[in-house]
């Protein structure tokens, strides 16, 4: 007998005679493997769907096609509540190879997860946002008929090549089995050169979108600006290390994003209390609250946040928290917080940021359209996406002016005639 056979022989033995002990030992409960070890929750690892990416589809039984975006609409124009469901009535992308073929400036994706808000509906958002917008017409022959109501002769639709990139796949129980798929998706559409906008979904998203980013272009060499009523530097809860109050922590603490370069904009609830401000401090958060929109007046904040954009890396991120806005204004929110900035505030600081800068990704989350009982909610969150979709085409054209206006816009230009 060669000794390889009588290794495997001995081997072979071991096992079977380790797996008998096993078969001989009671399984224990579910319960008692949680309360023996708290620190680790237990899953399935022989479950199939246990890395939500299995669920990536590889369009295998599509027929063969050249690849770039597919138009889906049986209509050239029309209302978002009419035709397939997409953001702005764009067409679909499904590969990197269509945003390449498509020469794509923008893709726009959902991430549908919604486990760390307290109260679940952030899920919706994405759906409630391609539906979002009733009375404008949306698609291929409406750019023709339309203009922007600041920045005049600059149309996105017609601008810029915009598709929808669909949803990514998620464990709809756990947001951190959730970040690796979303993670997988952001590098695709910006391995591309392609801008990918995520639409939440809650904010523990900000995390993985950065992550992805900084996985292609390097920790340290994106800035961020961050509109929020919170400061999400909290550590998670229940011992989670993320919730959608916590994905600014993560990003500073493992250096991600430097706390210089980190913007943060409208913050107006109880948190940060003192403690956590001396944390942000000690980073060189910038952060911009309401007591300061308030006390110097917002022209003057808004010089400041443009002025910090440019001081520090080219690339920028924007991370808008619809709750930065008025309840009144966007009041299906998970955690609502009265005292907050107006729509128009906001979207004449994203459009002249999206302008001033490199955009490399942009997320907009926490839209919960359950706890609205209007669309308002739905409604900012596709007029504030178009605006940072118009700060993009400005720079696509040339315009880097963040304060730009068409002056045909701002002045009618007739004299008075006081004779
Ligand atoms: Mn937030």
């Amino acid at each position: 007998m060669n000794m390889k056979k009588t290794i495997g022989i001995t081997f072979t033995t071991l096992i079977f005679g380790i797996s008998g002990l096993w078969a001989q030992t009671p399984k224990k409960t579910l319960i008692q493997r949680i309360e023996e070890s708290p620190n680790s929750i237990p899953l399935n690892p022989d479950h199939p769907m246990k890395d939500p990416r299995v669920l990536f589809n590889d369009f295998k039984d599509n027929p063969p096609r050249e690849p770039g975006p597919i138009d889906i609409q049986r209509t050239t124009l029309g209302l978002a509540y009419q035709g397939i469901p997409t953001f702005f009535r764009a067409p679909v992308a499904l590969t990197p190879e269509d945003l390449k073929a498509g020469k794509v400036d923008v893709a726009i994706m959902g991430a549908s997860l919604d486990m760390s808000t307290g109260q679940r509906g952030t899920a919706f958002g994405p759906q409630a946002i391609r539906t979002g917008e009733r009375l404008t017409l949306w698609g291929r022959d409406g750019a023709a008929h339309i203009a922007h109501p600041h920045v005049g002769d600059i149309v996105f639709q017609r601008d810029l090549k915009i598709v929808d990139y669909g949803d990514a796949p998620i464990d709809i129980q756990s947001q951190e089995r959730s970040f690796p798929a979303v993670i997988q998706m952001v590098k695709e559409i910006a391995e591309t050169g392609t801008i990918p906008i995520i639409v939440g979904g809650d904010h523990s998203l900000m995390y993985p979108d950065v992550v992805a980013l900084t996985q292609i272009y390097g920790k340290g060499n994106i800035g961020v600006v961050h509109f929020d009523a919170h400061f999400d530097g909290e550590e998670g809860f229940f011992g989670h290390y993320i919730s959608h109050g916590s994905p600014v922590k993560l990003l500073l603490d493992e250096g991600h994003v430097k706390g210089k370069n980190f913007v943060q904009v409208g913050l107006h609830s109880m948190i940060p209390g003192r403690e956590s401000l001396e944390w942000m401090r000690k980073h060189q958060v910038r952060y911009h609250m309401m007591a300061e929109i308030e006390e110097k007046g917002w022209p003057a904040v808004l010089d400041k946040i443009l002025a910090e954009a440019l001081d520090g890396p080219q690339k920028l991120f924007l991370s808008i928290d619809l709750d930065c806005l008025e309840p009144a204004y966007a009041p299906g929110m998970g955690t609502p917080e009265p005292g907050g900035m107006t729509p128009m505030q906001l979207m004449t600081a994203v459009r002249g940021l999206a302008a001033q800068n490199e955009i490399v990704g942009v997320d907009l989350v926490e839209v919960n359209p359950i706890v609205d009982q209007t669309y308002l909610t739905a409604l900012v969150a596709v007029r504030t996406l178009g605006e940072v979709l118009t700060g993009i085409a400005m720079r696509k054209k040339g315009i880097t002016d963040p304060h730009y206006r068409d002056p045909h816009w701002k002045d009618h230009g007739v004299p008075l005639d006081n004779k």
